[in-house]
């Protein structure tokens, strides 16, 4: 099995962003820790406090934003960072190369119940001609990543990451404390028998959605001839693994629940991300008006619909929108 830095080397991953990679991973490995020693270390429940999302953030969401804020702030590589848990964007190195978008603790509800949880990573270029504290650096679009990852807390601890050539898995061995590479290129099967949605939300859904879904339930009798398994981890880190490892769809549509908030899931540290690990590895992920990474970011901590996974799957939902 490879190392983490001779395999990036084989995908010719410029040094400095390398570096940014291994200085990402060195604060996933303290996450890692600090998550399995949680009870333990007095890091369960919550804060006080809410987060610019008007959600009330547990201790080890803090305990992780600050890990991961700080190393990388500290690393000189960086422009600035945008966090789910930062108001909005904090200002690194001005000649910082690149700027990261992340997640630090993606699936919080998770941690009570030690069920999967992890931290997303995006990271793209920064704009030279703006400062470090303009937060318009972050305005690029899916499509400009670099490199995008998630870190999946699990049984194991593993990276799944692209730099535009693939989308390889690693796993984290503690026997000598780095991650190696065990699946390089993972592929998304094109067809699936199972899908991934937050169901308890189906009557606040759009009719398209709604009819595709029936017609998944009908199974074997309905027009799709053939029955589907459901899923549903609450963490989009889980379920996204879960479809790369074996296809399925995942989606958290448009609803009208909240008429100020259609969308749950976040563009630039769950979506893009997601995205491009996703396409990487042969697979869609759009809303129901096209294809996410393509488009333009107008805040931080936009939200948009998200229909992704299996390429034929997603096509056959989209076509319920047409
Ligand atoms: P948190 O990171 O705030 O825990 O949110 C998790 C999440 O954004 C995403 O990872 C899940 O897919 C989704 O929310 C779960 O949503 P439900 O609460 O509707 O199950």
């Amino acid at each position: 099995m490879q190392r983490l830095a001779p395999a990036l080397r084989d995908d010719e991953v410029p040094l400095d962003l390398i570096s940014l990679i291994k200085t990402i991973l060195a604060a996933t490995k303290e996450i890692s820790f600090r998550v399995s020693q949680a009870h333990l270390g007095g890091l369960m429940g919550s804060t006080l406090d809410e987060n610019i999302q008007g959600e009330i953030q547990k201790k080890l969401d803090v305990v992780a934003n600050e890990l991961f804020k700080d190393i990388l702030l500290e690393s000189g590589f960086v422009k600035a960072i945008s966090s789910e848990e930062e108001d909005t964007s904090v200002a690194g190195e001005e000649h910082g190369k690149f700027i990261v978008s992340f997640d630090p603790l993606d699936g919080s509800s998770n941690i009570e119940i030690n069920s999967l949880i992890g931290t997303i990573f995006s990271i793209h270029y920064a704009d030279p001609d703006l400062a470090a504290n303009d937060p318009d650096q972050f305005k690029q679009a899916g499509t400009k990543q670099c490199c995008a990852g998630y870190v999946l807390y699990g049984p194991s601890t593993m990276l799944v990451m692209t730099t535009g050539k693939g989308t390889h898995l690693y796993v984290l061995d503690r026997t000598h404390g780095g991650y190696l590479l065990v699946e390089r290129n993972m592929q998304i099967p094109q067809d699936t028998q199972e899908f991934a949605i937050n169901m308890s939300n189906q009557r606040h859904w759009q009719a398209p959605m709604q009819q595709y879904i029936a017609d998944l339930l009908k199974g074997e009798e309905g027009p799709r001839g053939k029955n589907f398994n459901m899923r549903w981890i609450a963490a989009m880190v889980g379920d996204i693994h879960r479809l790369l490892c074996r296809g399925g769809i995942f989606t958290y549509p448009t609803d009208n629940k909240n008429p100020d908030k259609p969308y749950k899931l976040r563009l630039m540290y769950e979506a893009n991300p997601m995205a491009f690990l996703v396409e990487q590895a042969g697979g869609l992920a759009v809303t129901s008006e096209g294809r996410i990474m393509d488009i333009d970011p107008t805040d931080i901590h936009q939200r948009v619909e998200v229909i992704m996974g299996s390429k034929n799957e997603v096509e056959q939902c989209l076509s319920y929108y047409k």
